[in-house]
């Protein structure tokens, strides 16, 4: 089996077991668009979730869980977003709460970009889940953060090259020093009002 196959196989579980969380769902979202932030646990989801919204995040259990689920708004270049920033998942197959709620998320409050926010040190092995994501048909643009650890590590990545492949704006980021990030705002933006 291909890794396409094993995939598009994976999807085509995932897509049938959809829709158990998220009924009458209440989204604090003031008719503004949305940008998800998904991707496995401990790559810096949270630390680009705040650096894009600021002061301005409620936290609340996603319905019917005990899964907390960060919301808050970014500005963009004047137009306002809501911004959610999901629990960890590895794929679209979930197996946790975690993982089953971020899912419900993507499918439910179907946000008009996912960020998926990846560690660029780990590259080959998250990548699968972004061709998932873009199988699926979700807006994704990928975000290789910790490219400071990256760099140390000596690895080297061709970003002109992925975004070619891939089909979706890539872009390079150090969460926790900033750096990258206002590329990051300029790309959302572009790519939301596509
Ligand atoms: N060196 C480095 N550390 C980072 C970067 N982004 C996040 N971190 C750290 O990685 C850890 C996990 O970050 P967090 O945002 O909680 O990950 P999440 O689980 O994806 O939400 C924290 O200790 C962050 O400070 C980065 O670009 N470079
Ligand atoms: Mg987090």
């Amino acid at each position: 089996m291909t890794l396409w196959q094993k995939i598009t196989g994976a999807l085509g579980s995932g897509r049938r077991s959809s829709s158990c969380h998220g009924e009458g769902l209440q989204i604090d979202s003031d008719g503004l668009k949305k940008i998800g932030i998904v991707g496995s646990p401990n790559v810096g989801k949270s630390v680009v979730f705040n650096n894009l919204t600021g002061a301005y995040v409620t936290v609340s259990n996603y319905p019917g869980t005990t899964v907390d689920v960060s919301r808050g708004k970014t500005a963009l270049d004047g137009q306002e977003f809501e911004v959610v920033d999901t629990p960890g998942m590895y794929s679209l197959l979930p197996i946790t709460e975690e993982e089953r709620v971020a899912r419900s998320i993507l499918l439910d409050e179907s946000p008009e970009v996912m960020l998926h926010v990846v560690d660029a040190k780990n590259l080959e092995r998250m990548l699968p889940f972004t061709l998932q994501l873009i199988e699926a048909g979700f807006p994704v643009i990928l975000d290789l953060n910790m490219m400071d650890e990256a760099e140390t590590a000596g690895i080297e990545i061709n970003v002109k090259y992925l975004e070619e492949e891939l089909g979706i704006p890539v872009v390079t980021t150090v969460a926790t020093t900033g750096h990258g990030l206002e590329t990051l705002r300029r790309r959302l933006k572009t790519y939301v009002n596509r």
